[in-house]
Parts: structure tokens; sequence; C-alpha cells
């Protein structure tokens, strides 16, 4: 059987990560790259040893070659680019969050759906194994009633005044920035984790660094203390958040997202209290679970392939205490959507475990409620 001949667009810190992940699955050949201009294109196939380089993405789009195409530039750009690669008839594999808001997603979910193309959104943490386990526990309702919901997502790579990216502009990153681009990985983790819509938000942002220095070197994480030269830039985009929670079958929780909490580089956390025990993990510790009791001892699960699930098995390959985290979650997305196209599967007929543009659209429309919600100081329904 031929290996499936792949593209992708965009080759910063998340494209890279992609083709390594791609390259791990043998069944895929990433045939072509495409760049903001042909130097760099250029330069990354020469690093990646990808034979095409493009300098304008319409030209990989329309390469008869590419099957499937990856988007990962910054989120102004997912439109667009999604736009041209679902209409070229190619499958996407695009980047979170889909769009910048509910009305670009909602596009992009409708034009995917009119032209019959398997389409996948990033949200990889769902891939660690032990939330696929977590998942299935609670279908098989060893969890109980869920009650409660909470957690955080906590990052320190905005701490400075000299942290400067992207992701600070609102017109390439979307009105929001931490909801947007972390709150938006822990609401489809708690969405997959417990079957359940969030159904209503209440939130409250806060801008801490009110005005950043922007330098030449704006690259995500990127280290930058001793500015000489730098333009000073007001910020208008959250730098924390905190959102209470309601879920559709009256459970109720809260969770909070930042960028400037000294020492939490991606301290990504939930816990779930049910009717019978709780469930809690932190990414940072992914390989383990705690499960928590109110007669009996606690216990910590660690991740080990024999004692997963049945179903979750196809995401472990380590043996337990052999630690699998945050590249693994790549592969195991990227090998749940690829397996799906080469099993020749309908997202109309069967639900994948990867997300899919339903589930980016759905994100879409709870990061716009929070937005509401904080803006007017009162509570927003999750409008779908
Ligand atoms: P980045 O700034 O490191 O990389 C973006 C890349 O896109 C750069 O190489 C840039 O040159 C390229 N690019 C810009 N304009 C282009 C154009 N017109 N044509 C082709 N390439 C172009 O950004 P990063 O951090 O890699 O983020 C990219 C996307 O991935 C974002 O949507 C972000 O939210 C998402 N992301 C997702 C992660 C996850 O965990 N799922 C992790 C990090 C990012
Ligand atoms: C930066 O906050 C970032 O790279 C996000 O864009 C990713 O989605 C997250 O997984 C890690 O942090």
């Amino acid at each position: 059987m031929d290996k499936i001949k792949v593209g992708i667009i965009g080759t910063g810190f998340i494209g890279a990560v992609h083709v390594d992940a791609l390259r791990r699955l043998g069944f895929v050949d990433i045939v072509a790259l495409a760049e903001a201009n042909q130097e760099l294109a250029q330069k990354k196939a020469a690093d990646f040893m990808i034979p095409r380089a493009y300098g304008n993405f319409p030209d990989l789009i329309h390469d008869p070659d590419v099957q499937v195409v990856h988007n990962c530039t910054p989120n102004n750009l997912h439109l667009s680019i999604n736009t041209q690669i679902i209409e070229a008839g190619k499958h996407i594999f695009s980047e979170k969050p889909l769009g910048m808001n509910r009305d670009e997603s909602q596009k992009m979910l409708e034009l995917a759906k009119k032209h019959h193309i398997v389409h996948g959104v990033n949200f990889n943490y769902r891939m660690y194994p032990l939330v696929q386990d977590m998942k299935w526990k609670v279908q098989q309702g060893e969890l109980g009633d869920i009650r409660i919901v909470h957690g955080s997502y906590l990052q320190d790579w905005l701490f400075y005044d000299t942290d400067y990216n992207w992701r600070i502009e609102p017109e390439i990153s979307g009105k929001t920035r931490a909801i947007g681009d972390i709150g938006s990985h822990w609401c489809d983790l708690a969405q997959t984790i417990t079957g359940l819509k969030i159904s209503e938000v209440f939130a409250d942002f806060s801008t801490v660094i009110p005005f950043r220095k922007k330098s030449q070197n704006t690259e995500t994480f990127c280290e930058n203390q001793d500015l000489a030269a730098y333009e000073e830039k007001e910020v208008q985009t959250e730098d924390w958040a905190g959102v209470l929670i309601h879920f559709e079958n009256g459970a109720k929780g809260l969770f909070s997202v930042s960028e400037v909490c000294a020492g939490r580089k991606c301290y990504f956390n939930i816990e779930v209290n049910g009717s019978k025990k709780t469930y809690f993990w932190n990414q940072e510790e992914g390989d383990r679970m705690w499960v928590g009791h109110r007669s009996g001892p606690n216990a910590v699960i660690m991740r080990d392939p024999h004692q997963l699930n049945a179903g979750c098995r196809r995401y472990t390959f380590a043996p337990g205490g052999h630690p699998e985290g945050w590249l693994d979650t790549f592969k195991n997305n990227i090998q749940a959507f690829y397996t799906f196209l080469q099993e020749g599967k309908n997202i109309e007929q069967e639900k994948p475990d990867f997300a899919t543009f339903y589930d980016g659209y759905d994100i879409a429309c709870i990061v716009d409620a929070i937005a509401e919600s904080h803006e007017k100081g009162i509570w927003v329904k999750v409008i779908r």
C-alpha cells in the first residue's frame, strides 16, 4: 500500500513537533512544507530533509501529490488557509484554536461537511493514555454521577514584560489570549473526560502586565531579558482568567488560566469529583493519576499498558515506568487521525477519539461565551 502524502504549512514551534510525530507513524510521508517566504521554506526543508519547499502556501495545497495538509500557522491564518485546503478537496489537520472566533469556526465546519473530507483539530492533551482511560472509566460508571469539575492551566512564559509573541496581539491571536490559547485545551479536556457539555459560564479576566516590550525576537517560548532595542506596546488581552462553569447535567465547576505564574510551565490539571470517587490528573506528571476515596485508601495509578482498558491501549507503547508524555500525545492524535483516514471512515457516521472541526467549533462557542461574560460581568449561556 502507498504511503499517505502530507504537506505542512508553518514549521515554527509546533510545526516541528508535527514533523516528528508524523515520522513516527511509518505509513505517511511528508513530501512538502510551506513557509512565510521562499528563503525560510528552503532553510526549513533542508533542516527537516523535506523534499519540496514552497514560499507560498497555495502552491503546497495545489501540489497534486499532497493528500493531507497540516496547518501549523498562527491563528489569524487558520480561516483562509483551512478554507483553501478544504476547497481543494484535501483532508485537513489544523492546529487549535480552529478559528479566531465562533463565526470563523462555524464557516470552516460547514465547509468541511460539504466537501466530505476528514478533518482534525489538534487538541492533543486528550490523547494522554490516562486521559483516555479516565474517559472510559467515567463512561463505565466507575466515578458515579459527575458533581464538580475543576482545575487550571498555568504557565510562566509571558511572566516578564520583555516576553512577547504574536499571541499578545488580538489581530493575530483573537479577542482572548490565555482563554483562547490554553483555556480552549482545558475545556476540551473537561468535556472529553466527562462526556458533558459546558452550558453556561461566568468569567473575570486580568491583564497583569499592561505594557510589554516588543523586540526582534518574538518566538514562542523565547527568552528575552536584556533588550537593547524594543517597541513599547499596550496589551489588550488577558494574562489571567478565572471562569465559573455549569455543565448540562447540573454539575458545576471552575478553572483558571495564566501565562504569568512564575514556576508554572505547563501546569495543566483537572479534578473530577463524582458520587463514588475522585480523579485528579496533572499534565506535568501525565503518566500518573490520583484516585480519591471517602472510605478506604486513596491510590495513584501509574500508566501501564497492561492495566489500561483495552480501548486505550493503542495510545500507549512503553511499559509501565518508562515515561510517556507530551510529544507522545501528538503522535497518538495524529495516529488516530491517519488510521481513521486509512480505514476510510466517515466523521458523519462515527465519532473519532481525535478532535474534529465539530469539537473546534464547540470550543470556539465556549471561548466566545467566556469573553462575553467578562465584558458584560454576567453569566452567559454557550450558544452552539
Ligand atoms: P510559531 O510562531 O512558532 O510558528 C508559526 C509558523 O508559521 C512560523 O514558522 C511562521 O514562519 C509560519 N508562517 C507564518 N505565516 C505563514 C504563511 N503565510 N505561510 C506559511 N507559513 C507561515 O507559532 P506556534 O507556536 O507554532 O503556533 C502555531 C499554531 O499552533 C497556533 O495556532 C497555536 O495555537 C498552535 N499551537 C498548538 C499547540 C498544541 O499544543 N496543540 C502548541 C503550540 C502551538
Ligand atoms: C503557548 O501558550 C502554548 O504553546 C499553546 O499555544 C499550546 O496550545 C499549549 O499546548 C502549550 O502552550
